[in-house]
């Protein structure tokens, strides 16, 4: 009995210890050199500010470092964290780390997969509506083709692709059905792979396609992010082909598409579907807290929208967007 009874007191006190722990949140992202993700760790600091937690930004590359990344906050007592990982197949991995120390993980921009490919329905995930974004992307490509009153027939689209990302494959496939409903000529797309969602990558897949494909007159290129369009812009510039005849529309409007936007000359960059960095870095870091500190449980999923700009916009886009 007395044993019982002081063992029953020593778990109170451990408890009542960890609810009075200050509450530390990871925030781990698979690209800390993009500026989409330096956005939202700037987005999470401000949810940190306003409740009074700690936030850890680490940058997660690989499979190896997120695992390391996961004890290193553990180590720190962290109680959770909020994650967009390399590789969305670690999702097992992440869950089982997660668990074996006893933090909270939330997924931000990529829904992690289980071991057959499912959504893992048990962390909570805010990313964007990709499908519908992406016929956003199209749709601002066919609108253009027709103001520019350019022939389709002799207009090419490269699809900038990295299908092995469910959001990247959702936010393309939109695009070219929009482009499709548009009566874009489906004989004139062409995919080009990129090995990884970076400027250098797309500019390589993009290159390779502009070099098998001389035949058009235009071009327009879609990807799953501004990376991806500018990288085909770029390629598209080394060939001569320049403003006049491309027609380059991103999905993020962080500080690359920004830049390009801003630039003194129009380049192939016509726009950008700008996506909400602010939602995605403070929302998920508020829900995670709300859930740490027992207020909340966070939404199962969130999907967030976009909005089509243009040089011609970007202030009213940005001020709706609220960035
Ligand atoms: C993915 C992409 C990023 C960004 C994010 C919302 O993680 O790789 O560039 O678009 O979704």
């Amino acid at each position: 009995m007395k044993r019982t009874l002081i063992a029953a007191a020593a778990l109170c006190a451990a408890a009542l210890a960890h609810a009075a722990d200050p509450v530390k949140i990871g925030f781990l992202v698979k690209q800390a050199e993009e500026p989409w993700f330096q956005d939202e760790w700037r987005y999470a600091e401000v949810a940190a500010k306003e409740k009074g937690f700690t936030l850890v930004k680490i940058g997660i590359p690989n499979g190896e470092k997120t695992m390391a990344a996961i004890d290193n906050l553990a180590a720190q007592k962290a109680q959770g964290f909020v994650i967009c990982a390399p590789d969305v197949k670690l999702g097992k991995a992440i869950e089982r780390a997660a668990k074996r120390n006893n933090l909270k993980v939330v997924s931000v921009d990529d829904r992690l997969l289980d071991g057959s490919g499912k959504p893992i329905e048990s962390i909570p995930h805010m990313g964007i509506s990709g499908y519908q974004i992406g016929k956003q992307v199209g749709e601002g490509i066919i609108a253009e083709i027709k103001a520019r009153k350019w022939n389709m027939a002799e207009v090419g689209a490269i699809r900038v692709a990295y299908d092995q990302l469910p959001t990247g494959k959702e936010r393309t496939t939109g695009a070219i059905d929009a482009l499709k409903a548009g009566g874009f000529p489906a004989a004139n797309i062409i995919d080009a792979p990129q090995a990884k969602t970076d400027t250098e990558n797309a500019f390589n897949a993009a290159n390779i396609a502009l070099t098998k494909n001389a035949r058009f007159k235009h071009w327009v290129a879609v990807g799953l992010n501004d990376e991806a369009v500018l990288g085909a812009v770029r390629a598209a510039e080394g060939r001569g082909i320049k403003a006049d005849s491309m027609i380059g529309i991103g999905i993020g409007g962080a500080k690359a598409a920004e830049n390009e936007l801003n630039k003194p000359q129009p380049t192939g960059f016509f726009g950008t579907v700008m996506i909400s960095a602010k939602e995605h870095g403070y929302q998920t870091s508020v829900n995670l807290y709300n859930w740490i500190t027992g207020k909340a449980t966070p939404p199962a999923e969130v999907l967030t929208k976009g909005m089509l700009m243009t040089r011609a916009n970007q202030a009213e886009v940005r001020k709706a967007m609220g960035q």
